[in-house]
């Protein structure tokens, strides 16, 4: 383990000053990446901004805070500390040592994860670019690019990964993430999710909740590799990645805290009249944003994740935890189906069920969220309640893909769906109110009036610190 130079011009932890040839392509590769930040990155101008940096990867203080101006944060490429001693822990080479090099039979198949998984980080600091100009605070100013910045990091930690492991087919895919784009007609993003909007605030608070979420969970698969330098990398990520879950779960929180104190103040469901967002909206957003979601687990049946599972590429979520053989080769498991065209389960086998596994898994951390909003509406002492739309509801990928069904989980004609869908999904009339609230608030300590102020602040630093400074 070697400590992180900060002395170099790309902070690491993998001695890259040993591996001119690497240091070289990396370092060639960086001047791209900062064109790409500077032409796809946040568009708000700011002298600086009170950021998170990355310094160490042990249990204490690996992050280190302080007014940063974005374009000279010190995007790194950091591990986790290597276990001697890891073994594979799942699938064909269970038990053997975690890899350090790239099977020659995988290689095509890890290659294709690490580009999926690279390709999202980019993405989703595109579809944010714009949000610096409508920030309800300060402080969510702040929380917005240090999730850009971060994510900016996962991509770097993707590009290492290839540049070291896949050779000049590697090094032309770390090219290729800089070049697709979030919502292109020619080169769009590879997830579905990665190529909608995030026009709004709303939008990105329910896009950390829920989209944000598959990460965890993709990451949490990915940790478990075979290949060790993957594993290391993603369980770094995770550590960054839990700020961004907190950034979507209390950004709710606090719209749904401030319509339930506007409904109250003025005993009317109808508070657009009065700033703030109706409930209904927000049950839309969750809707839109739970089902783009979903999508990104891939089919509910799937020979891919058979594949990266027996290989040890890809595990399930808590894999060590699961009491059972970890080869999975004589389970079957129930998975969520279209059976005689009606909305149902079947049995398969346990394989090439695995990304209805990591689906469910997701689903059930999903509803914590659900639960938490509907605790503050009922102790604002409202009746309303939020809910998780049915599986089946507004799916694109899978097994619902060729239906179409209501949040209840009701089968609809194509006709009924065109009907009706205005009454689930946000419709632009729904659109064009959330963003007319969407108007800045820059002073330190003030805030919009759709949405309610954070309980604390970050780093211990009250409400109205000076989080960020404007040009
Ligand atoms: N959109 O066999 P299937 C994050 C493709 S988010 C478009 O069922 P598989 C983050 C699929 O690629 C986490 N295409 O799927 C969050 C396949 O194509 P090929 C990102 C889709 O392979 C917020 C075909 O359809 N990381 O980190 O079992 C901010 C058949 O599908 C979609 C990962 O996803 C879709 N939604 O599973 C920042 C981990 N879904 O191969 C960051 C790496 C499927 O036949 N990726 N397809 O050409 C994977 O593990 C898998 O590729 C997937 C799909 C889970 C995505």
């Amino acid at each position: 383990m070697t400590t992180p130079d900060y002395a170099e011009k790309i902070p690491n932890n993998v001695s890259l000053n040993e591996d001119r040839r690497l240091q070289r392509a990396l370092e060639s590769w960086q001047p791209n990446f900062l064109s790409w930040w500077e032409s796809m990155g946040p568009t708000l101008p700011t002298q600086d901004v009170y950021l998170r940096t990355a310094v160490n990867v042990g249990r204490e203080g690996w992050a280190q805070f302080g007014h940063v101006p974005m374009r000279d944060y010190r995007w790194g490429i950091f591990l986790a500390e290597r276990d001697g001693d890891r073994r594979i822990a799942f699938g064909a080479h269970k038990g053997e040592p975690a890899w350090q090099k790239v099977p020659g039979e995988y290689r095509a198949e890890l290659q294709r994860l690490i580009v999926i998984q690279g390709d999202t980080e980019p993405a989703s600091v595109e579809q944010q670019r714009n949000l610096g100009a409508t920030a309800p605070s300060l402080y969510d100013l702040r929380n917005l690019f240090q999730v850009n910045v971060e994510e900016g990091r996962h991509l770097w930690a993707m590009v290492y990964l290839l540049h070291a492991y896949f050779g000049r087919e590697g090094r032309e895919e770390a090219e290729e993430l800089l070049h697709r784009n979030s919502g292109s007609e020619d080169s769009p993003r590879i997830l579905g999710a990665f190529n909608e909007e995030t026009p709004d605030w709303l939008s990105f608070y329910m896009f950390t909740y829920f989209t944000d979420r598959d990460g965890k969970y993709q990451l949490g698969t990915l940790k478990e590799s075979a290949f060790d330098p993957l594993s290391r990398t993603c369980e770094f990520m995770l550590k960054e990645e839990a700020h961004h879950m907190m950034v979507g779960t209390t950004g709710v929180d606090r719209v749904v805290e401030r319509t339930a104190q506007v409904m109250v103040e003025n005993d009317t469901d109808d508070v657009a009249a009065h700033g703030a967002i109706p409930l209904p909206v927000i049950q839309k957003y969750i809707n839109f944003h739970y089902s783009v979601s979903l999508d990104l687990f891939g089919g509910e049946t799937s020979t891919n994740v058979a594949n990266y599972y027996t290989a040890g590429l890809k595990g399930r979520w808590l894999e060590e935890r699961r009491k059972d053989d970890h080869l999975l080769a004589s389970d079957a498991m129930m998975v969520d189906a279209l059976t005689d065209g009606e909305i149902a389960q079947t049995e398969v086998a346990a394989l090439i069920g695995l990304n209805t596994d990591l689906r469910r898994e997701y689903i059930a951390d999903c509803a914590g969220g659900v639960k938490r909003w509907n605790r503050i509406l009922e102790q604002a002492g409202l009746p309303q309640r939020l809910y998780l739309p049915h599986i089946a509801f507004n799916r694109r990928v899978g097994a619902f893909a060729p239906i179409e069904a209501s949040p209840a989980g009701e089968r609809l004609s194509a006709g009924e769906w065109e009907a009706r869908k205005g009454q689930w999904l946000p419709t632009d009339t729904d659109k064009t109110f959330v963003r007319s609230l969407m108007q800045p608030v820059y002073q330190r300590g003030k805030i919009a009036a759709w949405i309610a102020p954070p309980r604390n602040g970050i780093n211990g630093q009250p409400f109205d610190y000076d989080y960020v400074h404007l040009i």
